[in-house]
């Protein structure tokens, strides 16, 4: 087979003059890459343990004479393989999003470069070893290593996130065998290595001795396509040294390098069907996993095996909160079943090639992978991109060696569907020459690459963070072009994807809804994928996850690091909850009236006949009837309509409501049967506004006030810690703040520069008859002349209090209102809530898509979404009625009129907004209460756009009520 990177005229030089941390050169002395595999019968002897350790200031602080077999390192401390050293009291990690932590001066790197030397001894475990030639295998070491085995040199390599291979068979003896590498945490691997995460050294994946018996397979390539026409698969596994392929399940027996057609079950992410084969050397035999799929961009459209596919996706970094990038297999396997089960289909490896075993699970659970090489240089952003690597010659040996060493190890997985070149690299003839490498050794897999708006050298059209507007032009193929008309033809032809979008940092992503519902319009808009999958929080023992700046960093970029949609301990975050909803593959629509329902496989693959289907009637949240729903196992993109059936007890009086739900029919290997997939709520009688009921004096109420100021001193006993007031702040969320790059404006900035986080309340009036208490005040920041004025009206029916507020915007407000509501303190006992209304999660008014009517519990603490970052969070939608309650069951009990946003907290708005890590918020002694008759809603402008018009909450006349009454008094 050939190997078009055997002549690469880089691989064994290094650069003269420049130390070889420095040189350009991707190292020297390596294997060339090749696919990788988990298992074969060739012995493997993991390294990985606990090896000695030493740390450097600098690159030549120390000698070579650690590297001598000999040499007695029984004084150096000792770390585990695979780590990072700054992860165990070595220094520590730094964070910056774009900005090299060093002087650009490529390809030099600080004198201060921080070098761990490593150490392992270890035996070889049986004599078979001794024939025959072995390998050194290294699957992640940053940024730069040089390796010696019993005192010889073997080479120097960098690429952080990609393997990197050895031979050391004759320098190999029984026992006693001595490992040392020499870490460099700065090389100038390090400028193409500026991806927005950690910077954290180490050898940090696994590190394994390989035994390459003779006549072992030295690199093998599965052609495995689909026809879908013909219902056939070819298959020919290319191999050096020639072998045979056996794949027992399909009757085949094939020579290397032959090719076979035959009827086959075609792979999908939806559909992961794959084929146990076996591929036999002479030395070797490697279990292989086989999936037929074709992968092409026709007529415009991505398609796999003949169909359009819809990327439902997320943005991956590697991360572990206590290990970093040093992920475990079993973390891997957990972020495969929480993707399926939070219906994501596709995974883009941003910005770098995974662990390969990640890529084995994708095969198997069924996700959709970019691959994403190990390449970003964005820090040359903000020098108009000056001496950038990826357009200058003498770094393109560099850039061309990690395409190889991603194609190479990663080519033979079917879940990989396109290639990605990098990440945030500007322009340049590098990515050109990658580009080209990569199609002429893989031309089976469409190539993707972001920064170059021209489609120069990709298959298909991606963009980040794009906005709606923009969005649907590019479904519609009316973008604006490309001054270059030939340039724009081709790119006006290609397929569309989101390789990032819905920025998930701290309360959101909103708008997700919006986004979802053009991919489904416009056939060219196949997706997008989530930034980002997890928080990369790291776990501290003062700050329960650090971010950046929170080891000393001179430059670093904050909490941007944190935006995920898992939190760091990988718990689902309301994002994630709300993205499931958003991207369910099946939608269930209908008249709750007619009880009717609509029933769409949105799956491109799979039929329903995974699901089954059930349907619940709940009267004022109480369930009143249940049962299942047969649903034929209707294909891809067929739709029905169903009747709903008769609902015993659909008599009783009250809001009533429909919840159709599809669940797992059986055990999937990622979740089990009754996990739901998709679910709608349809309304069969509406909820009609609560019935006022005679007024009687206020006095009779059992309503305190202060006839003063007119503030509520207690209902039914139930004293108030702070009177209900009128209230419009919010702790500012990371979206509210917004990202300088983006051209929305950023609210967060402009409300505290106008003061709304410290409104006053002027008492205009108090009005006291005897059966309504009338207050107005006019609610404004100091030095403006803007102002809202409210007007709180109590009355009384005999039953609890009566609330209606009105509020009358004076003067031209020039933003959105963070809320509109009611502030109320009540005593800390009151710790228990339950609600009548949306739940159980959080939700915003572009975030709430998962909130489902129901009657929910929880505790007042539990009520609180653990953003990283303090800041906005926790309300519930839809809210017809919420209590809270002590241990004892005496409480406060509010019905809105209409439905409203209820928050509740152990402290203020303003700690809440004044803290910088989740310990800094202190319980102390009263519940914080929000009854929001509308909040702003929260878009994505962390990095992406702002909130869309329509969920915007602007100043206007408003009036809307509440009845407060203590409960469990009696
Ligand atoms: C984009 C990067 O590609 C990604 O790595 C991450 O930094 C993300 O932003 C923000 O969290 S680049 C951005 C400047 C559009």
């Amino acid at each position: 087979m050939d190997h078009p990177q055997d002549d690469r005229p880089y691989s064994s030089l290094p650069h003269p003059g420049l130390p070889y941390y420095e040189d350009v050169s991707p190292g020297h002395g390596s294997l060339p890459p090749r696919a990788w595999y988990a298992s074969s019968d060739a012995a493997r002897l993991s390294l990985n343990g606990l090896w000695r350790f030493r740390l450097a200031a600098t690159a030549t602080a120390e000698d070579e004479s650690f590297a001598h077999p000999d040499f007695d390192a029984s004084g150096w401390g000792e770390l585990p393989v695979p780590a990072h050293w700054v992860l165990h009291g070595h220094g520590a990690p730094a964070y910056t999003n774009t900005l090299y932590p060093f002087p650009v001066d490529p390809p030099h790197v600080p004198t201060e470069n921080p070098t761990g030397d490593h150490r392992v001894t270890f035996d070889l475990p049986s004599a078979d070893w001794e024939s025959g030639e072995a390998v050194l295998r290294f699957e992640g070491v940053e940024s730069c290593a040089r390796v010696w085995l019993n005192g010889r040199e073997l080479g120097t390599f960098k690429g952080s996130r990609l393997p990197h291979e050895f031979a050391v068979g004759e320098l190999l003896r029984p026992t006693g065998n001595v490992l040392a590498m020499r870490v460099h945490q700065w090389s100038s691997g390090s400028y193409l290595e500026d991806q927005d995460q950690w910077w954290m050294p180490g050898i940090f994946r696994d590190v394994a001795l390989l035994h390459r018996p003779e006549g072992a397979v030295a690199d093998h390539f599965v052609h495995a396509s689909y026809d879908h026409a013909a219902g056939t698969g070819t298959l020919r596994v290319d191999c050096e040294p020639g072998g045979r392929v056996t794949v027992p399940e399909l009757g085949l027996d094939l020579a290397t390098g032959e090719s076979a057609t035959v009827a086959v079950e075609p792979w999908s992410a939806e559909v992961p069907r794959l084929y146990d084969a076996v591929l036999a050397t002479a030395g070797e035999r490697v279990p292989l996993r086989i999936g037929f799929r074709t992968v092409a961009v026709e007529d415009g459209v991505l398609k796999v095996n003949g169909r359009r596919i819809l990327f439902r996706g997320v943005n991956r970094h590697e991360f572990h909160p206590e290990h970093g990038r040093a992920v475990d297999l079993e973390t891997m396997r957990r972020d495969v079943e929480l993707m399926k089960r939070h219906n994501i289909n596709a995974v883009r490896t941003s910005h770098y090639p995974p662990h390969p075993a990640f890529l084995d699970l994708c095969d198997a659970y069924g996700l959709w992978v970019i691959d994403e090489c190990d390449l970003e240089t964005h820090g040359f952003a903000p020098l108009g991109w000056r001496r950038n690597p990826v357009d200058d010659d003498r770094w393109t040996p560099a850039l061309l060696d990690r395409a190889a060493r991603m194609v190479e190890r990663d080519k033979n997985h079917p879940a990989v569907v396109l290639w990605s070149l990098g990440n945030e690299c500007g322009t340049g003839r590098g990515l050109s020459a990658m580009a080209g490498w990569i199609r002429d050794r893989d031309p089976s897999r469409p190539i993707h690459y972001e920064g170059d708006r021209s489609c120069a050298d990709v298959d298909v059209y991606s963009r980040m963070y794009a906005d709606h507007a923009e969005v649907e032009r590019i479904g519609q193929r009316a973008e604006s072009p490309l001054p270059d008309a030939e340039s724009d033809a081709a790119r006006r032809a290609m397929p569309f994807i989101q390789c990032e979008y819905a920025h998930a940092m701290g309360n959101g992503p909103g708008g997700l809804s919006e986004y979802q519902r053009l991919f489904e319009t416009y056939e060219r808009l196949q997706g997008g994928f989530v930034w980002e999958w997890i928080d990369h929080g790291l776990a501290h023992p003062e700050h329960g996850y650090a971010y950046g700046g929170d080891f000393g960093e001179e430059l670093h970029d904050g909490h941007f690091v944190c935006d995920g949609l898992l939190f760091p301990d990988r718990t689902p975050s309301p994002g994630l909850v709300e993205y499931k909803k958003v991207i369910e593959p099946v939608r269930i629509e209908g008249d709750g009236r007619a009880a009717t329902v609509r029933i769409t496989n949105g799956y491109n693959f799979a039929d329903l006949s995974g699901l089954a289907f059930g349907w619940t009637y709940e009267v004022e949240g109480a369930p009143v009837g249940e049962g299942e729903l047969a649903v034929p196992p209707l294909g891809p993109g067929e739709a029905m309509e169903l009747k709903l059936p008769e609902p015993v007890g659909a008599d009783r009086p009250g809001e009533a409501v429909w919840t159709v739900r599809a669940v797992l029919a059986r055990d999937e290997p990622w979740a089990e049967a009754g996990h739901e997939v998709a679910w709608t709520q349809l309304t069969a009688v509406p909820r009609a506004e609560p019935v006022v009921g005679r007024r009687v004096a206020l006095a009779d109420s059992g309503a305190e006030f202060d006839l003063r100021t007119g503030e509520l001193v207690s209902v039914g006993g139930l004293e108030m810690v702070s009177p209900p007031r009128l209230d419009v702040w919010r702790a500012p969320t990371d979206n509210d703040e917004g990202a300088e790059w983006q051209p929305d404006t950023r609210w967060g900035t402009v409300w505290r520069k106008l003061g709304l986080h410290r409104v006053q309340h002027r008492l205009v009036s108090v009005e006291r008859g005897a059966e309504e208490l009338v207050i107005v005040s006019r609610v404004a920041p100091a030095a403006t002349d803007l102002a809202l004025l409210s007007t709180f009206r109590w009355t009384s029916d005999g039953d609890g209090v009566r609330l209606v507020v009105s509020v009358e915007p004076e003067g031209d407000w020039p933003c959105p209102l963070p809320r509109l509501g009611v502030r109320l303190g009540v005593p800390a006992e009151l710790g228990l809530a339950r609600w009548y209304g949306g739940g159980p999660g959080e939700a915003y008014p572009d975030t709430r898509a998962a909130s489902r009517l129901g009657r929910w519990t929880s505790t007042v603490d539990a009520l609180q979404t653990p953003y990283v970052y303090p800041q906005e969070n926790g309300a519930r939608a839809d809210v017809r009625w919420a209590e809270l309650r002590d241990e004892a069951g005496r409480g406060l009990r509010v019905e809105g009129a209409p439905e409203f946003w209820f928050t509740a907290r152990r402290w203020t708005t303003e700690d809440l907004a004044a803290a910088h890590h989740r310990p800094d918020l202190r319980p102390a002694d009263t519940i914080w209460l929000n009854l929001d008759h509308a909040v702003q809603g929260i878009g994505s402008q962390s990095c992406g756009p702002g909130v869309l018009p329509q969920h915007e909450l602007k100043a206007a006349p408003t009036e809307f009520s509440f009845t407060l009454r203590a409960v469990g008094s009696a």
